[in-house]
């Protein structure tokens, strides 16, 4: 699996999935799951009706995958990010899930390119720094195990690009 930064919005990404930072009751909202839902169209958002009736809310940690509409990748995988307020280890361990069970769907639906945003970086005021290096942290675990071929951190703001180029430059030096 070759791991990748780039700056971009996610929407544009012609990649097989791409990762939505969601929130529990899948119907939308701001930020990135904003821009997914608006470009990708109304198919997501039925999708994501269908899967609430099936199961309920999406709990924090974990992830549901649909359709990705009218977007250019195939598939949207909805994970939800913890929100920070006071922080603390469970909330780390709650974002690295995000992560984890992301892969997984991803896995299982024979997925081999995807991006990620920084989940929990933008409304749920998770420290970009701590959430970068859970992020790589989590996702060099599952390299050898995963049968995908590119996975690339698609960053939105300037902080993070700067804090994940940094990270993966000391990772190769
Ligand atoms: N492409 C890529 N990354 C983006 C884009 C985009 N188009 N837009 C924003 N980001 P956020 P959260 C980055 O707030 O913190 C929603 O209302 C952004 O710069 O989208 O997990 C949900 O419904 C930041 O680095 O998600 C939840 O209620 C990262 O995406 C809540 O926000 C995550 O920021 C989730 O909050």
């Amino acid at each position: 699996m070759k791991i990748q930064i780039l700056q971009a919005d996610i929407t544009t990404l012609k990649v097989d999935a791409i990762i939505n930072a969601a929130n529990s009751s899948l119907l939308g909202g701001g930020g990135v799951d904003g821009a997914i839902h608006r470009k990708g169209g109304s198919e997501i958002l039925e999708a994501c009706k269908k899967i609430r009736a099936r199961q309920g809310k999406c709990k924090t940690g974990e992830a549901v995958i649909t359709t990705a509409g009218k977007l250019p990748s195939d598939y949207v995988i909805h994970s939800v990010g913890p929100v920070w307020n006071t922080g603390g280890k469970d909330k780390e361990e709650l974002l690295a899930n995000c992560y984890k069970n992301s892969l997984d769907l991803a896995v299982e639906h024979n997925i081999k390119t995807i991006a990620f945003p920084n989940i929990s970086t933008g409304i749920y005021k998770f420290p970009k720094q701590l959430a970068a290096k859970i992020a790589l942290k989590t996702v060099a675990a599952y390299k050898h195990k995963s049968s995908i071929d590119e996975l690339y951190f698609c960053c939105f703001d300037q902080k993070n690009f700067e804090i994940y180029h940094e990270l993966m430059k000391n990772e190769h030096t």
